[in-house]
């Protein structure tokens, strides 16, 4: 990875996945893109920043020729959530822009590296629920999850066909502080810390019991990392490993935040399209193949994230004038 061009880089993963890079790698050498262009946003302002639909083929292609990167990292996509308000606009999206992206890594030619995750949401309720095998049955019934599906089998084509360097994962619900997720049916497990800190209580939206996959953005900002920079001989997956850090229900997440906070209430008032989206996914996965092919090691558990994610929180707070308590 010298010079990396990143879509949808102002959602939750790419404005930090813009900010590592541009440590490792220089500012220069990210060139950071999204369908909007804020004002007062680090993304935009701290390196290069362009507008780019990825629906629009030849910008994308000319983007990524102009600014010779020898790597695409593929983020704009719709959530689960909002996949399932908008079905049809959510495969044009999720499948045109992949598919774009591909073919822009296929006409650069050889020694281009590409990496669009997949999710846990490529499962479906078939596959096993507990330490999903990586290589199962994959039945999702979302068709946020039908487009992972069909983008880990695009990847794996790609690879085999053109010999595109294809990587990615299949990332579980994504907790962090910086830039909050939108969309999605892990989302609470973010909203929590919010709203923990602002009025002690929290209204779930996710029932008690339903247990998923979770990791804190720098194990996943680490794993993109480690994976894009991984021996190509070792990987014998291109379509998407599975990795995750810990599995928890809503009261497990709950009862390490009153630990820390004795006054916080949880409440549920369950949502039914989320519920059913939670339900229809595995509560573990397994990620031996992750561990196995680039040594995939995450650092935070329940415990340590809560912590972390308390502290960053309320540090943003003290600098944004918000009232944490
Ligand atoms: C979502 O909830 O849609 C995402 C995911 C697990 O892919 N966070």
């Amino acid at each position: 990875m010298k010079r990396v061009l990143i879509t949808g880089a102002l959602g939750q993963i790419g404005s930090e996945l813009t900010e590592r890079l541009r440590r490792d790698l220089g500012v220069d050498s990210v060139i950071a893109t999204d369908i909007r262009k804020p004002d007062n946003n680090p993304t935009v302002e701290n390196g290069q920043f362009e507008t780019l639909d990825v629906q629009d083929y030849d910008s994308f292609l000319d983007m990524a020729k102009r600014y010779e990167v020898d790597t695409i990292i593929h983020l704009a996509a719709l959530l689960s959530a909002t996949a399932e308000q908008r079905p049809a606009f959510a495969w044009q999206l999720n499948m045109g822009g992949l598919m774009n992206g591909l073919e822009v890594a296929r006409e650069l030619g050889e020694g281009i590296k590409f990496f669009a995750p997949s999710s846990i949401a490529a499962y479906g309720p078939d596959a096993e629920p507990d330490s999903t095998p990586q290589d199962t049955v994959m039945h999702p019934t979302t068709m946020y999850g039908v487009t992972k599906v069909a983008g880990e089998l695009l990847e794996n084509y790609y690879h085999d066909k053109y010999g595109v360097d294809t990587r990615s994962v299949r990332f579980p619900g994504l907790i962090s502080y910086k830039v909050e997720p939108g969309g999605g049916t892990t989302d609470y497990a973010v909203d929590i810390f919010y709203e923990a800190l602002k009025n002690k209580s929290y209204k779930s939206f996710i029932a008690e019991g339903t247990y998923m996959d979770m990791m804190y953005m720098d194990d996943a900002i680490d794993a993109i990392v480690d994976l894009m920079n991984a021996d190509s001989d070792r990987l014998d997956h291109r379509n998407a490993f599975n990795i995750t850090a810990m599995s928890f229900a809503p009261e497990e997440i709950a009862a390490a935040i009153k630990k820390r906070i004795p006054e916080f209430e949880m409440h549920y008032e369950v949502d039914p399209v989320r519920q059913g989206i939670a339900e229809s996914w595995p509560n573990s996965i397994d990620c031996h193949c992750a561990v196995d092919e680039w040594n995939f090691t995450p650092s935070y558990d329940l415990e340590r994230m809560t912590d972390e994610m308390l502290m960053r929180l309320e540090k943003k707070f003290e600098t944004e004038g918000m009232v944490a308590k």
